[in-house]
């Protein structure tokens, strides 16, 4: 077999790196931690149990792209014509795999584990290309991310192995500009043909076969060029934070083969040989959720969040009077007027101090809120240290979370019996820092329109 020894182009601009899985996902320790270890999924499937709603903000996938058909080997044939020209077509290519933005998503839980695309059809007779292999398109909710990861199994066990130490977990990787070079297995320039009849061997021995081989590799090292620039993925992932125009080319398909009609010249006049189809190629993706909403409420659990949420809008969060009722996000949409677009406002589990070192549930929910355009701190008056649980809250979010963004302070249960004292104290307070506070009684309905205007100027 004839080995040409020649590297496809575009392999010396590849600069590989190794970097730990801590560095891969940014420092982000613990989430890294609790998604490759499961908890994050233990967590998530005991929240829905005991809200009964489907939740997902995260989604291991495996994606495939299809292979290319194979080239056909075939003769024209007629009454007339016993043995005619070379009529094999070529294989149709294999189907894409893309991601797009879906509106009215608001979950990852609807996506399968994993896709595979459609293999392109073989070539026929009588020049009939085969069909090209059908595309997926995953739909995804806007605020989704998608990054490439190695098989999660495998940085499992290592995480395993190596006793938690996700700063010894080493990912290796080929980097282009930023883009991580992705491969796929396959014949290289000048391999993967399909002879019929005399063997290959025979074929290898031929002149005339070498000559076209030589012709052909330069073919097969254009498609190996464009396989090789087409499958690379940027190493900070995609960030679908806007409705995508068009769905976004994740991963190609392999490239048709070519049928025996292309290999008609001078010399050969029945050539028994077509050309495989290229492969498509299979990598596994994380899929992580960050909710878009306008607002987002930030309290302490029990301080009637979703109670509030339920009065403005159509959502039915659960309500209970224990605390963390809540253990999902949900978004409420406010209509204010028919000329207006509406708004959006994220419940999300209540937050206690600590949250940020990754007590409670805190951390993992807070990045729900990071996107939002303004802030709506839920402050219980029923509680004797208002303007505490406020500062609990404030030093929980981070000033770095709270940069350029509006806020306003809703106090709550301002129905009960100990609550104006609390109120004053807690206004002065909110007055000296000159943000908004509005006082409201989401069981009574008291000053939820109020609160509805004041919600629809931040946005
Ligand atoms: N009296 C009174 N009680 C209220 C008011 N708003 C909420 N509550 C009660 O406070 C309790 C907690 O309300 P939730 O809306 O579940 O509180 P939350 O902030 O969502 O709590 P978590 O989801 O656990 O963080 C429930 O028993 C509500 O009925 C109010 O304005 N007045
Ligand atoms: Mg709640």
């Amino acid at each position: 077999m004839i080995r040409t020894g020649i590297k496809p182009p575009g392999l010396r601009e590849i600069t590989k790196i190794q970097l730990s899985l801590k560095d891969y996902f940014l420092g982000d320790e613990y989430r890294t931690h609790s998604i490759f270890t499961g908890v994050h999924a233990d967590r998530m499937r005991n929240a829905q149990k005991v809200e009964n709603k489907t939740f997902e903000d995260l989604r291991f996938i495996r994606l495939g792209s299809g292979k290319g058909g194979n080239g056909s080997v075939s003769f024209f044939r007629d009454s007339h014509t016993p043995f005619g020209p070379p009529d094999g077509g070529d294989g149709g290519d294999g189907g894409n795999i893309y991601i797009q933005v879906v509106e009215g998503l608001n979950s990852l839980h609807r996506l399968n584990k994993s896709y595979q695309a459609g293999y392109g059809e073989s070539g026929k007779g009588s020049q009939l290309d085969g069909k090209n292999g059908r595309d997926i398109i995953l739909e995804v909710p806007i605020g989704t991310t998608i990054r490439w990861i190695p098989d999660p199994v495998s940085i499992r066990r290592s995480i395993r192995r190596l006793k938690d130490r996700l700063d010894m977990v080493n990912l290796k990787m080929g980097l282009v500009n930023n883009e991580i070079q992705l491969y796929r297995e396959d014949y290289q320039p000048g391999d993967g043909w399909i002879f019929k009849e005399r063997d290959e061997e025979y074929q290898r021995e031929r002149d005339y076969f070498n000559n076209l081989n030589e012709r052909v590799k330069v073919y097969d090292e254009e498609i190996i060029f464009e396989e090789r620039t087409n499958d690379r993925f940027p190493i900070l992932g995609i960030d679908l934070n806007k409705p995508t125009l068009q769905p976004v080319l994740l991963l190609k398909g392999g490239k048709g083969g070519m049928g025996n009609m292309n290999f008609l010249t001078k010399d050969i006049r029945n050539p028994r040989f077509s050309k495989r189809g290229r492969n498509g190629i299979q990598e596994y993706f994380l899929l992580e959720l960050k909710l878009i909403a306008d607002l987002g409420l930030i309290g302490l659990p029990n301080a009637g969040k979703s109670t509030l949420l339920r009065s403005i809008s159509k959502a039915s969060p659960r309500v209970g009077h224990w605390e963390f009722t809540t253990l999902q996000p949900t978004i409420g949409t406010i209509q204010t007027t028919i000329d207006k677009e509406p708004f959006t406002v994220a419940d999300i589990p209540g937050i206690i101090r600590g949250a940020s070192q990754n007590k409670g549930m805190g951390l993992d929910f807070l990045r729900h809120i990071e996107r939002t355009k303004g802030m709506v701190f839920v402050v219980s008056l029923e509680l004797e240290d208002a303007v505490g649980d406020l500062q609990t809250l404030m030093q929980e979010v981070g000033d770095k979370r709270m940069q350029n963004k509006k806020k306003l302070v809703v106090a709550t249960k301002a129905d009960l019996n100990e609550s104006s004292g609390n109120y004053h104290v807690l206004k002065d307070y909110v007055d000296s820092m000159s943000w908004k506070i509005l006082p409201v009684c989401a069981k009574q309905d008291e000053n939820i329109q109020k609160c509805i205007k004041l919600m629809s100027e931040m946005v």
